[in-house]
């Protein structure tokens, strides 16, 4: 395992040169964020962003993400130049020696929360889901009404969008992935990059449209649809997390067991769960919510996993403000949160640091 952390380049409010002091953070995950969706990542601009994050010290480990264009979603007739696209950008990953794309196959809407600010008893704010509150979003206006998405889609766009997939059910979803990876995943594999696709957050369908990777079966079933070690997973605790059937240590063990070295990224975060479908964030240790951090570590541990791990989201701890989710602060407590426990249980079972692609930093 070694550390990373998000960074949404320079809009983000949290510069480099603060990432680069939180204990033990290596790597830097990022992406374009101005690249139209479909369009092929161009050297030069993947190139200095990678320059950028060298410049302070750290190492361009993970892209999150390169977005799936709704037509491959839907297995419209355009879809292979958009996959031509998909794969030249990954293979311009692979040039540059970034080693990790996390992406994620979720009908229009990726992660989904109701509110972005509810108030904790400690007076920090977290995320939180109430899937009746998402009932009571009336999407004829368009994503207006919805928390982090209000500009993302206009009334008529959205309705057209969603009209199309009346017609993609999960099996049908599942067969446009297959035919996305049958393609993409050759060309991970020439250029020696792994990719990771990130659980569906809630991982249950919303609006009427399909979510397919939820349980541990459907990893499972993601790893086996194009049998190769650069098709694996996201292993998010906080998104498989909000399901109280999905037991996260079992389902890292089982996933080893059906196909080893495919959890290629780790999510690792809390949450809990508070109703019926209704959940919110809490901080990053064990005691604060239904995921067992350190269980989860465990087997991760035990299935010999060597990748990226980032802290996810977080809550806004002392008085900061910013993007939801994305604060430093509580972040970067999580970061060290989670290298306690991988300290702890390495000294039980040292890894075999020969095999493991860690981005020493030169000062540590
Ligand atoms: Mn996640």
């Amino acid at each position: 395992m070694y550390m990373t952390f998000r960074w949404f380049g320079r809009d983000d409010p949290i510069p480099l040169t603060h990432i680069r002091q939180i204990p033990g953070v290596a790597g830097v995950v990022s992406a374009l964020y101005d690249v139209p969706v479909g369009a092929a990542w161009s050297r030069e601009r993947l190139g200095r962003l990678k320059g950028e994050i060298e410049a302070a010290g750290l190492t361009f480990t993970v892209v999150e993400s390169i977005p799936v264009h709704e037509d491959i979603k839907l297995g419209r007739p355009g879809r292979d130049r958009l996959i031509a696209n998909y794969c030249e950008s990954v293979r311009v990953m692979g040039e540059l020696g970034i080693p990790v794309l996390c992406y994620n196959f979720m009908p229009v809407f990726d992660w989904m929360r109701t509110d972005l600010a509810l108030p904790l008893a400690d007076g920090s704010t977290a995320l939180a889901y109430d899937e009746r509150a998402l009932a009571a979003v009336d999407l004829s206006r368009g994503t207006g009404d919805l928390p982090g998405w209000a500009t993302a889609y206009g009334a008529d766009e959205l309705g057209a969008l969603l009209a199309a997939y009346r017609t993609v059910d999960a099996e049908r979803l599942w067969d446009n992935l297959g035919y996305f990876l049958e393609r993409v995943v050759p060309a991970a594999t020439d250029a020696d990059v792994h990719l990771a696709i990130h659980p569906d957050d809630p991982p249950w369908p919303i609006f009427g449209l399909p979510r397919i990777i939820c349980r541990g079966a459907d990893l499972e079933r993601l790893v086996t649809l194009v049998d190769s070690p650069a098709n694996g997973v996201t292993f998010c605790t906080g998104s498989l997390g909000a399901l109280p059937e999905n037991d996260l240590p079992a389902m890292v063990r089982r996933l080893a067991a059906v196909a080893k070295d495919r959890i290629h990224f780790a999510h690792c975060r809390n949450v809990r769960i508070t109703g019926e479908r209704r959940f919110q964030e809490t901080p990053h240790p064990s005691a604060y919510g239904g995921v067992d951090l350190g269980e989860v570590l465990r087997a991760l541990r035990d299935v010999g996993f060597t990748g990226p791990m980032r802290p996810d989201h977080g809550r806004m701890i002392w008085g900061e403000t910013g993007r939801p989710g994305y604060g430093l602060y509580d972040r970067a407590l999580g970061a060290t949160y989670l290298q306690g426990l991988w300290e702890g249980l390495t000294r039980e079972a040292p890894i075999d640091r020969t095999t493991t692609p860690f981005p020493q930093n030169p000062e540590y």
